[in-house]
């Protein structure tokens, strides 16, 4: 039996030993790569494929399997570990494990049904599948080269697009420079005009003040000279009370042991105490009385300077200065006449202390001087028509206030003129205004300072997307920034390419970031995965991380969203096309990528055929499993 087969298959063998190595074998599910081999040597045997053993030629295929690797049979199922080949002739040949054979069971991958070649269970139906395969494959071909080409105009599109935006980048840098150099020429102008400007203010408001303080120098003297008159009264006044008290504390009997006259002596020590200048001051003035009393109001109408009466501030602050001092004394007097007061209510009238009598009848006569004064001061007043000239001084007073205040509005170059309303001091000799002039170096000045704002913005855009991983040959160039979307129920997905990804609610259209655009995928530590994007750091998740998407792309002609899933809470994933993931067109020497990446790129954009038939191996497997 052995012998008969090995001379067949010898000669079977023989007649095909000088075809092509891919010849089919005449030995049933042989590889043609190995037909070669399983032709009987001139021993007549047969080696097993690994060089593990030696055997009869005539026991290959002999249903038992003698050789370790299963070399023996590869047409039937007596080795656990070999392989059978199906031509399947019209469709793309398979190797199936040597076990599925004659295991009644129609493997797919055997489309020729030649691995039920014993049961007979299975038809040949490789045309239909074969054309199915076809069909399929073409369609994905086509896509592919219609990829591969939108892939290569958008190489070219970003070429030109580069080029364009790094001329329009070196146009902007340039008229930026050009920008700077106006605006702070423009800037110094502006400065310029407005130090102008505030100086024409300045220098009205001088006038206008001192227009005011001659108009009113001659109240404030008026006042002054009254306050004057009133203060040397006072002063007059507290020198005698001073003098009553000092009588009373350096004459009074203290055998008496008065309690009012203890009492007024230590209040007027406290008076003392408090009032550190009072007690020499008053006694200075207290002489006065004697004097002439015109002598004595023109020496105290201080600070007896004849600057006072030219020059308005001097006036004033000599106006304050008395009026501060009249209250003073004024206060002082009240102080004191109170304190005698109490004496000359509570002293014992049965002492005869005589200087505690002479200081009561003092205050007596002192009452009567101080009306006398209040009444001489009255028709003063009335003489003078003090409260017309005190009000004038005051309404004066505000009006400078305001002249002054105005200096506070120089900066919007408007109130100055607006304060006297003609603004002739603004006008320049050439017939514009320097208001307006301020006004149109501020417009400049405004105009070019946006104008700088826009372009150094642009510039620095520009060089941000330049300056970019743009992906091979800057491919995401002319897409960068683009939007996609889809709806997907609950929600809408929008992914805007190297910009960011969002979650919009079909319900309410509120938005939640999946991120920024962070990167590409990478390949290895030094290849990037440029069909892979990230985006990062998303709206925080309640519980949870930043949201974040990655979106992986696949060839076809045009940018896609199909699908959108959350495998992970907050953690998206899209599925997406776009003809960067296709094929790079050979002819499209534009790409600069290196060998190496180049060569990732195409293994992982193109399925070589081994790996197709090796991915329809593998699918098939399972559906044979699964049968
Ligand atoms: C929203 C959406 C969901 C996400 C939850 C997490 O409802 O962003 O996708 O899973 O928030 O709380």
């Amino acid at each position: 039996m052995h012998l008969c087969r090995i001379s067949l298959v010898s000669i079977a063998a023989l007649s095909h030993a000088a075809q092509a190595q891919s010849t089919p074998s005449a030995v049933r599910g042989v590889d043609p790569q190995w037909a070669a081999k399983y032709v009987a040597n001139s021993k007549g045997t047969f080696v097993c494929l690994d060089g593990s053993a030696e055997i009869p030629f005539g026991r290959v295929n002999d249903d038992y399997c003698d050789c370790p690797d299963g070399s023996d049979e590869p047409g039937t199922s007596a080795c656990n570990n070999g392989s059978f080949y199906c031509q399947n002739h019209g469709h793309i040949p398979a190797r199936i494990p040597s076990l599925r054979v004659n295991d009644g069971v129609c493997d797919p991958q055997c489309c020729d049904g030649s691995d039920e070649w014993g049961t007979g269970l299975c038809a040949d139906v490789c045309e239909d599948v074969g054309r199915q395969h076809r069909q399929k494959t073409d369609a994905q071909r086509g896509a592919e080269t219609r990829g591969a080409r939108r892939r290569a105009e958008l190489a070219e599109e970003a070429q030109g697009m580069r080029l364009g935006k790094e001329r329009e980048w070196a146009e902007k840098t340039e008229a930026l420079k050009r920008v700077e150099a106006e605006l702070a020429a423009a800037e110094t102008e502006k400065l310029a005009l407005e130090e102008s400007q505030r100086a024409v203010a300045e220098s009205r408001r001088e006038s206008q003040r001192q227009a005011l303080y001659d108009e009113h120098l001659p109240e404030l003297i008026a006042l002054r000279r009254h306050v004057s008159a009133e203060l040397h009264r006072w002063r007059a006044h507290r020198g005698s009370l001073v003098l009553l008290l000092r009588s009373v504390r350096a004459s009074h009997n203290p055998e008496f042991n008065d309690q009012a006259v203890a009492q007024a002596i230590s209040a007027y020590a406290e008076f003392v105490d408090t009032h550190s200048d009072a007690e020499s001051a008053a006694l200075a003035h207290a002489n006065e009385a004697a004097a002439d009393r015109h002598e004595r109001e023109r020496l105290i109408d201080e600070g007896g300077s004849k600057q006072d009466d030219v020059d308005y501030e001097a006036c004033r602050k000599a106006l304050d200065s008395l009026e501060s001092e009249r209250r003073a004394v004024e206060d002082d007097v009240s102080t004191l006449v109170a304190l005698l007061d109490e004496l000359r209510a509570g002293y014992n009238k049965n002492y005869h202390d005589l200087a505690v009598k002479a200081a009561v009848g003092g205050l007596g006569e002192l009452e009567l001087v101080r009306e006398k004064d209040l009444a001489e001061l009255a028709t003063l007043a009335e003489n003078v028509g003090i409260d017309g000239v005190r009000m004038r001084a005051a309404e004066a007073q505000s009006k400078i206030a305001a002249v002054l205040s105005d200096s506070a509005g120089d900066g919007d170059g408007e109130s100055a003129q607006e304060a006297d309303g003609d603004g002739e001091s603004a006008q320049e000799a050439g017939g514009e205004s320097l208001d307006q002039q301020v006004a149109d170096a501020r417009t400049l000045f405004w105009d070019l300072q946006s104008e700088k704002n826009t372009l150094s913005s642009a510039v620095s855009n520009l060089r941000e997307l330049l300056d970019k991983d743009l992906g091979p040959g800057d491919i995401y160039l002319p897409l960068s920034g683009k939007c996609f979307s889809l709806d997907a129920g609950e929600y809408t997905y929008e992914v805007c390419l190297l910009d960011r990804a969002t979650q919009i609610s079909n319900k309410d259209k509120s938005r939640q970031s999946l991120g920024s655009f962070s990167g590409f995928g990478e390949l290895s530590a030094t290849a990037k995965d440029y069909a892979v994007h990230k985006y990062l750091q998303g709206t925080k998740c309640w519980n949870g991380p930043h949201r974040s998407l990655t979106a992986s792309f696949t060839c076809a002609e045009e940018i896609a969203v199909l699908a959108v899933t959350e495998p992970e809470k907050c953690e998206y994933h899209a599925r997406m096309t776009g003809p960067f993931a296709c094929p790079v067109d050979d002819q499209d020497t534009g790409l600069e990528q290196d060998q190496g990446q180049a060569q990732e790129q195409k293994a992982k954009s193109i399925p070589p055929m081994t790996d197709a038939a090796e991915g329809q191996t593998t699918e098939a497997a399972a559906r044979h499993d699964e049968l």
